[in-house]
């Protein structure tokens, strides 16, 4: 304290706050971020020829809400049971809401669909956070539109799963965006120590 006043002290202390703040900063600051963006997607399968080409899990979290399937920004699975499209954000997230672009034709494959989030690969073992498509709850997702889904108090996880449960079923989804905040816990709550004590210094 002797050596140093109080601006040099303040720039240290910014310094120091620069140093440990990293993705959780932005995070925090952007609170408009769509948290997909920065993740990583995987489906069950991939939909045969000639449409493979165009049906990569990657493309529903591309930044493109194109709703044309032939324009290669939508996923597809092959038929089959229980299809599911997975969303890891590699951290664990209080997700306040959940906005799915459905395609421009055949919207009604995605009926029946849920959304789970949790901290688990297992689907199982995730909430289920929301019924897509559960008549009375929340109405369809007409073609090519979008729908938000919204959880007041917040659901943490770190994965995202849609999945249609049921036989012979084909999931397609052209955008699924997702906004939140970084659970205060784990890794998170030992920064956020840090950083209390960096700032109080
Ligand atoms: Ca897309």
């Amino acid at each position: 304290d002797l050596m140093w006043n109080s601006a040099d002290r303040s720039e240290i202390k910014i310094r120091l706050l620069l140093f440990v703040c990293n993705r959780m900063c932005t995070d925090l600051l952007i609170p408009g971020k769509n948290l997909a963006l920065n993740g990583k997607a995987t489906q069950s399968t991939l939909v045969e020829n000639p449409w493979a080409a165009f049906g990569h899990a990657y493309n529903a979290i591309d930044g493109n809400t194109d709703s044309n399937y032939d324009h290669g920004s939508c996923t597809a699975t092959e038929w089959q049971e229980n299809p599911w499209w997975r969303l890891d954000l590699l951290d664990e997230y209080t997700i306040t809401s959940i906005t799915i672009t459905n395609r421009g034709n055949l919207p009604e494959r995605l009926d029946g669909a849920e959304i789970h989030i949790g901290n688990s690969l297992h689907l199982a073992n995730l909430n289920v956070a929301i019924n897509v498509l559960k008549a009375g709850v929340i109405s369809t997702i007409p073609a090519g539109k979008s729908e938000t889904y919204t959880f007041d108090s917040g659901i943490s996880g770190r994965y995202i799963n849609v999945f249609i449960p049921g036989k012979n079923r084909l999931l397609t989804l052209c955008e699924v965006e997702v906004y939140g905040y970084p659970t205060p816990n784990g890794e998170k709550k030992l920064s956020q120590a840090k950083l209390y004590l960096f700032l109080s210094y």
